[in-house]
């Protein structure tokens, strides 16, 4: 195996014997003999289209976004699963295959189209298709860096799906791109090209999202979520997927069973729709890297819809009560799947909790969140008045994702050494690093606001689009807003991507740079964007805070 995609790969080079995430070599390569045939899907696709000989595209897109989505760091560690979709991938491309040969058209001559070996001689290829087969390392980098951002682009597209809501220009870029990187001969400025047209996808998926979520659920708002725990028993839902979050909610009402989000789901609670719920009593813990001592004190089931799941210890107690849905895996976990309609029954999940119980109270008090861009802008006279009068100096946009790394506390350090007169806009599980320090308010306006899951720092570039509107600015970059993301797994990398397609410049990020980007790389992102490693907190604030 050679895994490189996330921030916290081996030695900040590669996975090679197991993943720090927990991933083993069998699965990582079984992903990779995954990403291949979806690359073989997407040539014969593209040649279809080109010649316009009709197929079933939408199957294809969410075969190839649910995939993708399975691929991402902490989602799938369920080899089975994972060989399951490569049997089904190969069998739609050799469907397209054989619409080509109908057509008489002759198939692309690579590996990604013509693989053809039984099931036992799987492992053996996979170990052959992966990322280190691209030879070059600037080519291996932009390409790689394309990936990882349709993978964090198809991860949002399926949350758009599952509620109905598509954009067929995305999916037709995202068949576009993975069969240019395969057998297209780009070079380096077109692939620079290619990464910052994924980037301006990224922002339409992030919009689709953000429209699916808010005309389904409403629009977040202002809201104070519990942390404290109820007296019934509960179950803990993790991850972004609004839709099973519904789901849940509907099946569990009147049962006794109350719901609780963890992690990534804690926005949830911002949302009218959901919060008309009684027994939602509000979100349990922390970011998804504390969930070993977290879950085993929640005491009922805990069901993932999304990543990021973390292999349960040996002796782990809550091993028996974790469910998992969607694209998500782990060998021993159960899995929910949905209907033909979408629909999931999740009673098995209801009657477990019913016979455990209540959580053990791990914090109490409340959090404050909601700023999602609507809410946002319903305060926008407020917020323009307190930086025309200097009460507001600048905005810090300090979204992305949490990992378990302890230079990480640099966040938290960050946050705390803010001047008094900033306010941090955060989205994402970054925001547990900063979202329970007493941080204060600006003229009623908390110096946190947040904004939402990752997929909603759309909602926090397009507060920005609004505030340079208001200010009457030609330029993003002229706005006081500084940018010091955190990013962890590939769909900090789509929203990264947004970001430089929008045209912001000089994003701080870390803790550290990916892995996969070449030095050579690094130096286009360095000249073009202004892109700079974060440093020591003193040094970055007066570097971003008091320029
Ligand atoms: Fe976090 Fe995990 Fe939302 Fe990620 S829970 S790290 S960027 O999956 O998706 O922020
Ligand atoms: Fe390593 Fe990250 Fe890949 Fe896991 S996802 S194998 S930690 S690079």
């Amino acid at each position: 195996m050679f895994c490189f995609q996330c921030q916290e790969t081996a030695m900040g080079k590669g996975c090679i014997l197991k993943g720090v995430c927990g991933k083993d070599a069998r699965t990582a390569n079984m992903m990779d003999l995954l990403i291949c045939t979806l690359k073989g899907i997407s040539v014969c696709a593209m040649q279809l289209s080109q010649e316009n000989v009709s197929y079933d595209r939408t199957r294809l897109v969410r075969l190839i976004t649910e995939s993708f989505f399975s691929t991402i760091t902490n989602a799938n560690f369920d080899y089975e699963s994972i060989k399951k979709r490569v049997n089904e991938a190969k069998k739609i491309r050799d469907e397209l295959k054989m619409l080509l040969k109908t057509h008489n058209l002759p198939c692309k001559e690579c590996i990604e189209v013509n693989w053809d070996v039984a099931e036992n001689e799987y492992d053996t290829l996979a170990g052959q298709v992966g990322v280190l087969k691209e030879e070059d390392e600037d080519v291996r980098s932009l390409k790689e860096l394309t990936v990882y951002g349709l993978k964090g682009l198809s991860a949002y597209a399926e949350h758009a799906a599952r509620l109905g809501y598509t954009d067929s220009t995305v999916d037709d870029f995202v068949v576009k791109a993975l069969s240019d990187i395969t057998v297209e001969n780009l070079n380096s400025d077109e692939l620079v090209s290619l990464v910052l047209q994924t980037g301006r996808n990224g922002v339409s998926v992030m919009a689709l999202l953000d429209k699916a979520n808010t005309e389904t659920y409403g629009n977040p708002e202002i809201t104070e979520v519990n942390l404290g725990v109820g007296t019934n028993p509960g179950i803990l839902i993790s991850g972004h997927d609004l839709k099973d979050m519904e789901m849940l909610l509907k099946q569990t009402e009147g049962t006794g069973v109350d719901v609780y989000t963890h992690s990534e789901m804690l926005p949830a609670n911002y949302y009218p729709k959901f919060k008309k719920y009684k027994h939602f009593i509000g979100n349990y813990g922390n970011a998804w890297w504390k969930q070993r001592e977290e879950f085993s004190k929640f005491n009922g089931p805990i069901l993932f819809t999304t990543n990021c799941i973390v292999p349960p210890a040996a002796g782990a107690n809550y091993k028996e009560r974790v469910f998992t849905t969607n694209a998500t895996g782990f060998p021993g976990f159960k899995t929910i799947q949905a209907d033909e309609n979408g629909k999931k029954d999740f009673s098995e999940i209801i009657a477990l909790a019913k016979t455990c119980q209540p959580p053990e109270e791990i914090e109490s008090g409340t959090i404050i969140g909601g700023f999602a861009h609507h809410q946002v802008m319903q305060l926008a006279d407020k917020i323009i008045e307190a930086v025309k009068s200097g009460a507001i100096r600048k905005f810090v946009v300090m979204g992305g994702c949490d990992g378990r790394q302890s230079g990480r506390s640099y966040y938290t350090d960050f946050a705390k050494a803010l001047p008094q007169d900033t306010v941090i806009l955060t989205a994402g599980c970054a925001k547990y690093r900063y979202n329970k320090l007493p941080l204060g308010n600006i003229n009623g306006i908390p110096r946190v606001l947040d904004a939402g899951q990752c997929n909603d720092s759309y909602s926090l570039a397009v507060i920005a689009l609004e505030l340079q509107k208001a200010f009457g600015l030609d330029d993003i970059n002229k706005l006081p807003i500084v940018f010091n993301i955190a990013w962890y797994e590939q769909k900090a990398v789509i929203v990264l991507l947004a970001l430089l397609s929008l045209g912001v410049k000089n994003i701080h990020l870390g803790p550290t740079l990916p892995a996969f980007l070449s030095p050579n790389v690094v130096d286009v992102l360095v000249k073009n964007f202004g892109i700079a490693p974060n440093g020591e907190v003193e040094e970055d604030i007066e570097k971003l805070i008091m320029v």
